[in-house]
Order: structure tokens, then sequence, then C-alpha cells
């Protein structure tokens, strides 16, 4: 009998023989975009470094991919990838992390990396938890949700990551949910050739923890939630605040040239002398 093994296999490291996300979960669905992105741009693994901190999301290139990764601290990928792409500024540097790592304790190395455009692909999974944790209360958990640690729903106000990071200067970034798995990829490919920072923020299913808490049902119900709610700026300007609430914005936020850093400093490093590559 014939054992069919998924296309993607070839990027797996062979000794990786399972993956350590739960059934349903949409971290599935954004390694495939991921993988497909590198695929159909033509790309290499070994054209990338990738990078990630501690959740259940930064276990999306690490151990899996058959590349050079990079499993760092929790909320230090940013800073990490930043130190990678100054030193090997002919790599893609990718990182791929949970919403609590690169938007809750490394919210400030996200806001500076965009601010300071240094030339880094960021997948950020927003699942509105700590997913790995056993399901805290995240600053992205959405107001009123329950969670284990705000059973009679979260107080709190949520933190809109793709406008933050707009707002940082950042030359790409947009949104999408695990709903939109060709308009990810199609992101992701233009985050990978945008020579600057460039963030794709994915709102994605929890089905074990937020899933669980919230009440938003199994992974299924989560991803019909989306197509429901999903709509684009256009539309989303004839909604009143109230509306808007229940709705998730989804498109290209930002896509523009800027100067980038990492070949400024080639550049500055030219002029001043005493480059030698
Ligand atoms: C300095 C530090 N603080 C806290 C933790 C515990 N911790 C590990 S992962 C995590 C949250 C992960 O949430 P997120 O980044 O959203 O990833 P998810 O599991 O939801 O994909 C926390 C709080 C840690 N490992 N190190
Ligand atoms: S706990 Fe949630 S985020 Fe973590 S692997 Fe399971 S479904 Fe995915
Ligand atoms: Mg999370």
């Amino acid at each position: 009998m014939s054992v069919s093994v998924h296309p993607f296999r070839r990027y797996m490291r062979p000794h990786v023989k399972r993956t350590t996300t739960c059934p349903g979960c949409g971290n599935g669905i954004i390694t495939q975009a991921i993988l497909r992105a590198i695929e159909e741009l033509g790309l290499d693994m070994d054209d990338f470094i990738f990078v990630s901190g501690i959740g259940c999301s930064a276990w999306i290139p690490s151990p899996l991919f058959d590349a050079d990764t990079l499993h760092t601290t929790h909320g230090r990928p940013v800073a990490f990838a930043t130190g990678v792409k100054l030193g090997l500024p002919e790599k893609n540097v990718m990182v791929a992390s949970g919403d609590g790592d690169l938007a809750a304790i490394g919210g400030n190395h996200l806001i500076h990396a965009a601010r300071r455009n240094i030339d880094l692909t960021v997948v950020l999974v927003n699942n509105g938890i700590y997913g790995m944790t056993g399901g805290q209360t995240a600053p992205t958990t959405p107001r009123g949700v329950s969670t284990i640690t705000s059973p009679y729903g979260s107080l709190e106000h949520v933190f809109d990551i793709s406008a933050m990071i707009a707002a940082a200067g950042a030359p790409y970034v947009a949104r999408w949910t695990t709903y939109h798995p060709r308009q990810i990829m199609r992101s992701i490919k233009k985050a990978i050739q945008k020579r600057g920072f460039a963030l794709v923020e994915v709102i994605s299913q929890c089905p074990v923890q937020f899933g669980r808490a919230s009440k938003l049902g199994k992974a299924v119900d989560m991803l019909k939630y989306y197509k429901k709610n999903s709509i684009n700026i256009k539309k989303s300007k004839d909604l009143d605040k109230e509306a808007l609430k229940e709705k998730i914005v989804v498109e290209e936020f930002v896509d523009i040239e800027k100067p980038e850093l990492a070949s400024e400093l080639i550049r500055l490093k030219k002029e001043v002398g005493g480059y030698s590559s």
C-alpha cells in the first residue's frame, strides 16, 4: 500500500515526525501559507533564517522547518532577528510567533523594528490568547471574551497590532484571518520581497484555549465566525464604532517604499571606509 506524503514534507526536518499543534489549530494553515509563499517565489530554505520565541505559534518554524532556525526566549525574537539581519544582510530573515510573544512581552521590540525599518518579515499569529500556557488573557483578547483568567469576560481594551505597527512606520502591514489562506500567502510573498519591515498579522483560531473559554466553539465554528465578521477597509468606513467592535478589518493597510536600515548601514560603512565585503 502506497502512503501519500504531503508535498511540503520536503521542507520539514526528516527526524521531525509530527507537528506540535492541536487538531484544528490555525497554525497549520499559517505554516502552509509560509511554505507556499517560499515555493511560489522560487526560493530555497537556505535563503532564510527563521526566528521565533516561546509559545505554540513559535513552534511553526522550529523545530519543524529544515532550515536555519533560532528558537529564542519569550518576547525576544525580533531582537534576535535584528542581530541576524545586521550580521547576514543577504539572508531573508523571517520571524513567526504569537501575539503574546511579539506584541505583549515583545511589544517594544516590534514597534522599534518597524520604526527603524529593518528588513524583517514578521508573521504574527494573533489567536487572542496565551495559548501555550493555559489560555490566559492577552492584550489581544477581545473585550468581554472569557478566558481562564477572566471567567466573567475580559475588562481590558484590545490592542490593534496592525494599526500600531503602521503608525510606527512599517512599509508593509497586512491583516488576514485563517479563513483567508490565499491572501495570507500572497501577503507573505509581498512581505518577503519588501525591502524593509513587513508585518503580516493573522487572526487565528486556538480552539483548545480560546475556543473553549470564550465559547466560540470548535475550529470550524471559529472559521465561520471569521468568514461572517471579516470586512475590508472600504466597508468598515460605513459602520459606526459600535458595529465595528464585532468586525475584523482585513486587508493590506500599508505598502510603501522607504530606506531600509541594514542596507543604509552597508552604504554608510562603504562611505566612511573599513567595510570589506
Ligand atoms: C520571560 C517569560 N515570561 C513568561 C513566560 C511564559 N510563557 C511562555 S509562552 C507564553 C505565552 C505565549 O503566548 P503567545 O505568544 O500568544 O503564543 P501562543 O501560545 O498563543 O501561540 C508565556 C506567557 C516565559 N516563557 N518567559
Ligand atoms: S493550545 Fe491553541 S494555539 Fe496552542 S496548539 Fe493548541 S489550538 Fe493551537
Ligand atoms: Mg497567542
